[in-house]
């Protein structure tokens, strides 16, 4: 596989020249100062893979090219959301960058109820607190039948956690789901909203009515509209599984598990049409064997997370370490079936004072280079091993 890393543009603290000292091949990253819908142009595209090859580097994948809420709920601006997406894919195929990550959330994309969950080594984790997350929704949110969604031991749970809550927990709560990883992923929220939870309350509302059934039938529309430009430039869209891989909020998720990729692959039953194999998102739902996923979807895989979550029988989950034998079973998977497929590591440990640097949450440096050197140790002996 390709080493890849996800990087934020010129304005990252983790240069690209650091980059090449740890043996990253390829860069992931995007045109973050662009607005969600409007055209990335071959001006802008060309200078930022200028800059990249410039450090010795190639831009690999791009990580995302949002897809706006209004081509997600189907509103009347769509089809031209969709001109604006078409052009910008012909304008990154022209360029030579191919492959492409998105994803079909509604809303959110990943979310955590921490984001530095003290480990016992004195490093820290991303956490998901299923209770928490049910105490966020139905006491700070207060969405209407919330509790409906939520089984009993996550709801007792909840009450135990309203008994001893505080504004700054609930304040750091708010924080983490809503801000701190959707303003730099889904460009939704940003630190400077005075009011988040009203905002998120008035995205929810736009989905209003839709179902599973609306929002897959809204992605085969836009798939179909732009596999066409696809083909012309041998652009490979690959989708990111929905994180946590379950339904939130009342909005539909519809990439969470085998059936899910099954349908979306074979409703636009085209190559271009494929995957990110994001092993962490998908094991954090227990009903996902991810190793069985691997082979069974490697084909249609353009790019790969190499991550690996814990799910706990309480349902909260975190992240485990890059040498869990799913992961080494997912990589040798890829390293053999699919040898030249980008992956990149992310969702490392904060660890020897990454904590103080304010990199965006779930990419450190140091854990994110050690995560890199665990992959790339993997990827070695099963190459190894072929010889
Ligand atoms: C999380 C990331 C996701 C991913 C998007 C792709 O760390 O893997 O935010 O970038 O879902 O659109």
């Amino acid at each position: 596989m390709e080493k890849t890393w996800r990087w934020f543009g010129p304005n990252d603290k983790i240069t690209l020249d650091m980059l090449r000292q740890i043996g990253v091949e390829g860069i992931v990253t995007a045109l973050h100062h662009i607005p969600n819908g409007e055209v990335w142009t071959p001006e802008e595209i060309d200078r930022l893979k200028s800059f990249i090859e410039a450090h010795g580097l190639r831009w690999s994948v791009v990580e995302s090219l949002p897809v706006s809420e209004s081509i997600k709920y189907a509103g009347p601006d769509r089809d031209r959301l969709i001109e604006n997406y078409k052009e910008s894919l012909a304008n990154l195929g022209k360029a030579g960058v191919k492959t492409i990550c998105y994803n079909f959330m509604p809303v959110l994309d990943w979310a955590r109820t921490d984001l530095e969950y003290p480990n016992p080594d004195g490093t820290s984790n991303l956490y998901f607190n299923r209770g928490e997350f049910a105490y966020f929704d139905i006491h700070i949110l207060k969405r209407d039948n919330a509790e409906a969604d939520w089984d009993e031991t996550t709801l007792a749970r909840a009450a135990e956690i309203a008994e001893s809550m505080t504004p700054e927990r609930e304040a750091k709560l708010i924080e983490n789901i809503i801000i701190k990883t959707q303003g730099f992923v889904s460009g939704n929220f940003s630190e400077n909203d005075l009011k988040p939870v009203d905002k998120f309350r008035e995205l929810l509302k736009l989905y209003d009515g839709i179902d599973k059934d609306a929002l897959r039938a809204n992605m085969k529309y836009f798939l179909e509209a732009i596999m066409p430009v696809c083909r012309e430039y041998g652009i490979n869209m690959c989708v990111h599984p929905d994180d946590p891989p379950m339904p939130v909020f009342g909005l539909p998720r519809i990439v969470t598990c085998e059936d899910d990729i099954d349908w979306f692959l074979n409703a636009v039953p085209d190559s271009h049409n494929g995957l990110t194999f994001c092993a962490g998102s998908l094991s954090a739902g227990a009903h996902n064997d991810v190793t069985v996923l691997a082979r069974k979807f490697a084909d249609r895989t353009h790019f790969v997370h190499a991550r690996i979550c814990t799910v706990m029988p309480d349902g909260d989950f975190k992240e485990s370490s890059h040498l869990d034998p799913r992961l080494i079973d997912v990589v040798r998977t890829f390293e053999t079936l699919r040898p030249g497929v980008p992956m990149r590591v992310d969702h490392a440990p904060l660890m020897l004072g990454d904590g103080d640097k304010g990199y965006n949450a779930g990419y450190s440096f140091h854990g994110r280079m050690l995560a890199l050197g665990m992959v790339s140790g993997i990827m070695a002996t099963v190459n190894s091993e072929q010889q």
